[in-house]
């Protein structure tokens, strides 16, 4: 009992430290807008609360890491929600009684102008959960699992068209209207016609071979165009001015470079990595700690973010996974956010849900002092 007291005691007093660092540069220049505090972000245009986005994970990273889950209110084990915004929903809030910090959504299948995404999320719904999270104090972070432009099957599907969606490629017209579908989704995300700032990660993994943009489907300088030029389309043809980019790998593998298909300063704001545990603690450990080193160093030369961009275990059969697992292998590398991958069923989850095994694991996981859920990024907040 004493041991957690003193967990949750220590917890505040690092939020003390960042709240009371927080106010020191609130008020030496007036919210954000010195240029000595203002990051340097791809977009030059970026709105005042898109660069305080940018600040607000800087500063977590100063004492701890948010805690995010996919897809984390759009449904869980045994439940969806259901268009009614009076009942907010999550397995994480039913465990330990507060929402993640991070909320991870995808896109996929906006590009086709459907009303649901790959998962069966209707987007309507979506749009009115990342609202409210993000009225709520939590941080947006989005994907894009896109069909393949050639053949039209889904992500998964290797068929070559990275090279026909770059500019002079066959199916470039198809690719800006699909970017186009993007823009106006995200244009839609708004309160009190304020744009809601999103971490954008499209084109993950690309270092496995898995998807269409993935190695061994295309080249990397193609790639690299591809990225280049969506994030052109975003910018400067849609005027999107309230997104972050984030860039994130899969595990290393040990041959790989991790910035093999890394776009430029220009292009990326947030280093990122994905790392899965295939049953195997210490291999997956040592991964982390392993492709963590790297991409820190890397992003501190860079001077930008880093954060865990995906991970977990599925079905958390190993007792004791996120506080004897997890967060020893977090918990001094300085990342921003971990997000866990989305609780789809019983067989096809990453986060514990009311009645699973590791339910009072993940709620130690949640009184550890590194761990910020949302509640404690609402102490952030001015
Ligand atoms: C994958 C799996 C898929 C899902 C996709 C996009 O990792 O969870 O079932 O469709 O993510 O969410």
């Amino acid at each position: 009992m004493t041991n957690k007291k003193n967990l949750k005691k220590k917890k505040i007093t690092l939020f003390l430290i960042g709240v009371s660092m927080f106010f020191a540069f609130q008020s030496c220049g007036t919210k954000i807008k010195s240029d000595a505090i203002k990051p340097s972000l791809v977009d030059k245009n970026a709105t005042e609360i898109t660069f305080n986005l940018y600040n607000k994970l800087e500063l977590i990273a100063k004492t701890g890491f948010a805690i995010g889950h996919q897809d984390a209110t759009s449904y869980g084990i045994g439940w969806r929600h259901e268009n009614n915004l009076s009942i907010i929903k999550s397995d994480v809030q039913e465990v330990v009684g507060d929402f993640p910090a991070v909320y991870g959504f995808d896109i996929g299948h906006i590009e086709l102008a459907q009303e649901k995404n790959l998962d069966g999320v209707p987007f309507n719904d979506m749009r009115n959960l990342i609202i409210d999270a993000y009225k709520n104090g939590g941080i947006i972070t989005i994907s894009w699992h896109l069909d393949n432009p050639v053949s039209l099957g889904d992500s998964w599907d290797p068929t070559p068209a990275v090279s026909e969606i770059i500019k002079g490629g066959k199916n470039r017209e198809k690719y800006e209207l699909w970017v186009q579908r993007v823009a106006n989704f995200l244009n839609t995300l708004q309160i009190n016609g304020e744009k809601i700032p999103v971490i954008f990660r499209p084109f993950h993994e690309m270092n496995g071979s898995w998807f269409w943009w993935g190695e061994g489907n295309c080249t990397a300088s193609n790639y690299i165009k591809l990225w280049q030029e969506t994030v052109q389309l975003l910018k400067d043809k849609h005027n999107l001015h309230h997104i972050i980019y984030a860039y994130s790998p899969n595990k290393l593998n040990p041959t790989d470079d991790y910035l093999k298909y890394y776009p430029g300063d220009e292009y990326v704001d947030i280093l990122g990595i994905d790392i899965y545990d295939f049953n195997n603690s210490e291999a997956y450990s040592n991964a982390i700690t392993h492709d963590l080193n790297i991409v820190k160093k890397i992003a501190t030369e860079k001077k930008k973010l880093f954060a865990f961009t995906e991970t977990g275990l599925e079905k958390i059969p190993t007792h004791k996974w996120f506080t004897e697992v997890l967060y020893p292998t977090i918990e001094n590398s300085g990342i921003s956010w971990v997000l866990l991958w989305r609780n789809h069923t019983t067989s096809h989850h990453y986060m514990p849900f009311k009645g699973h095994t590791s339910e009072n694991d993940f709620i130690e996981f949640e009184k550890l002092p590194k761990t910020f859920f949302l509640k404690d990024l609402q102490k952030l907040k001015n």
